[in-house]
């Protein structure tokens, strides 16, 4: 499922392999995700409620209350495990790291961010993760967006990108503390879609 493309390095440690995603074969595993573990706005630790909604599959999941960020075995809703990573996912992955030149990657959480127009998401580093060693993988679906990776430090100039339907990014090495984060979501139509954007982000997080 994931397509030839030749990786472009968008910052060293950025590579974007664009199209290498098929929007149709992911669409149902997602459903069958969502059906288990709802999509939901969390809040932060602050109290605000996050505009993009969330939900994971995989061996662990990202959440964010009002005690913070932290991965869970369990889906706070349900106290059920999380729904399991489908073998599409993991291996869509893998492919991409290994085409990207990180090698074998083999991720234990898969976040689903759900964008509809007016939602984005701030400047933030990933540093939930246990270890910094492993690439994160990103796939873009639906609608385009534009993402900014800012470097070291939050502020300062950007460097924009815009990810439509199938882009993957692979982020690792230097890149893989960059502050970075997504610019509100302009409405548009896709054709499965609608006027969403769907953001897979895969994570070695334990
Ligand atoms: C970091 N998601 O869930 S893709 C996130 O599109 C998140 O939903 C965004 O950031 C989204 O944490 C962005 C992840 C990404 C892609 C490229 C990067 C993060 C990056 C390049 C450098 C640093
Ligand atoms: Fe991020």
């Amino acid at each position: 499922m994931s397509l030839l493309t030749e990786p472009t390095c968008v910052v060293p440690g950025v590579w974007l392999l664009h199209g290498f995603a098929s929007s149709a074969a992911l669409w149902s595993e997602m459903e069958q995700i969502i059906a288990k573990a709802p999509l939901r706005h969390m809040q932060t630790q602050r109290g605000f409620t996050m505009s993009v909604a969330m939900t994971n599959c995989g061996s662990v999941g990202w959440t964010s209350d009002r005690r913070g960020y932290r991965y869970s075995p369990t889906d706070p809703i349900s106290d059920k495990p999380w729904p399991a990573m489908p073998a599409l996912f993991s291996t869509l992955a893998n492919d991409a790291s290994e085409q990207a030149g990180f090698g074998r990657f083999n991720p234990d959480a898969c976040l689903i961010n759900q964008y509809q127009p007016g939602a984005q998401m701030g400047a933030h580093q990933d540093r939930n993760e246990k270890s910094f060693d492993h690439p994160i993988v990103s796939v873009s679906l639906g609608i385009p967006a534009r993402f900014y990776i800012q470097g070291e430090t939050r502020g300062g100039q950007s460097q924009s990108v815009d990810l439509f339907d199938g882009d993957v990014i692979v982020f690792g090495g230097v890149a893989r503390q960059y502050y970075h984060g997504v610019r509100k979501l302009k409405s548009a139509s896709h054709p499965l879609f609608g006027s969403v954007r769907w953001n897979l982000t895969f994570r070695v997080a334990q």
